[in-house]
């Protein structure tokens, strides 16, 4: 295995680094979170970087012909090809070193997906890569909950019951989207016992995300990062609410903050208060209603979303972790 980086943890906002390594010249959305979300992973990963990035948003809306907004190296890859390519690049730059074609230094492999080339079309790439111990590298999930670039379409990650262009509410069939959001974090961590590190952030909570891809690439080998993005155009609110959104999605419940290391499994920031209950979990009605993909909700629809949640926080073996049931029969 190639050396790795010293990245030490950022304590407090008014040590977080000046440089940028996504800076201007994107042409994602006014409040577009997921822009957010690589602007602070690339800060927290420095210079010595490399990013790869499927098909999506963050692809389309960053390379426009001539113009882009990262500084480091980076790459388009497949839009379920995530996995491969960062263990390919891993793999490309351990044999070049060897070969003494490159320098021996310790270079950050980020390989960047949405949920749509992520949890759905590249799962078994990711787990293929997780599983491939001897090479350093970060997948990292950027979750806007559809197949945000080409109009808004459901994906495994959209919400019960959300208005998107392949789920749209109808006179005969109001909820059109019957899935629950996939457990894409916690499925990957339960299920690669080798993989060394596994976290859920969320942009509302930037150090939070930074310090995690920071522990990512300092911890080595393949790890993974699930981030939950607020999306103005496909959660349909006013791009202002942004980051009040990421919070109420974190304090209601809906979305858990926790990160997996060395199988040690801590929940984080507001969601390990509502866990050990020195916070309540706010009502997701404060959430669900403040969006305009839930707009044809029913209050008996709210109180659905309402039950899940309290179920996965009553029943669940780890909220927002594990979901089996907390007694185990032997
Ligand atoms: C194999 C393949 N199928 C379909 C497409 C068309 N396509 C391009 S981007 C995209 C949406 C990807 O969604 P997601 O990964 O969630 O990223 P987002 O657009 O939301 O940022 C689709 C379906 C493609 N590029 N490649
Ligand atoms: S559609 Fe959503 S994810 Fe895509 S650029 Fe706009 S705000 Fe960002
Ligand atoms: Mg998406």
């Amino acid at each position: 295995m190639t050396t790795l980086q010293s990245l030490s943890q950022i304590r407090g906002v008014k040590n977080v680094p000046w440089d940028e390594y996504y800076t201007s010249g994107h042409r994602t959305c006014q409040g577009c979170e997921s822009a957010l979300a690589l602007r602070l992973m690339a800060k927290a990963a420095g210079p010595r970087t490399i990013v790869l990035g499927s098909t999506g948003c963050m692809y389309v809306a960053n390379t426009t012909y001539y113009t882009t907004p990262w500084v480091v190296p980076w790459m388009h890859t497949q839009l379920g090809s995530a996995g491969s390519a960062a263990t390919g690049t891993a793999a490309g730059l351990k044999a070049l070193m060897r070969k003494e074609k490159i320098k021996e230094e310790p270079i950050n492999v980020i390989a960047v997906c949405g949920d749509g080339g992520g949890a759905d079309m590249g799962l078994s790439a990711i787990s293929a890569a997780l599983t491939q111990t001897e090479y350093n590298l970060l997948i990292f999930l950027y979750d806007n909950e559809s197949y945000a670039n080409t109009d808004i379409q459901v994906s495994g990650t959209s919400p019960w019951g959300a208005n998107t262009t392949f789920s749209p509410p109808g006179r005969v069939h109001r909820i059109m989207n019957r899935r629950w959001k996939k457990n894409v974090a916690g499925m990957l961590a339960t299920g690669h016992p080798e993989c060394r590190y596994v976290a859920t952030t969320c942009t509302s909570y930037p150090l939070d995300l930074q310090n995690k891809v920071r522990k990512a690439l300092t911890t080595g080998g393949p790890t993974f990062i699930h981030t939950l993005d607020p999306c103005p155009k496909g959660w349909d609110y006013d791009p202002r609410y942004s980051h009040e959104l990421g919070e109420l999605a974190v304090e209601t419940g809906m979305w858990v903050l926790y990160e997996v290391q060395d199988s040690k499994l801590t929940l984080n920031g507001p969601s390990k208060a509502l866990a050990n209950g020195t916070k309540q979990r706010k009502p997701v009605e404060e959430y669900l209603m403040r969006q305009g993909r839930f707009a044809h909700f029913t209050p008996e629809d709210t109180s659905y979303v309402q039950r899940k949640i309290d179920d996965m926080w009553t029943k669940w073996w780890v909220p927002g972790v594990i979901p089996f049931q907390n007694e185990v029969v032997t």
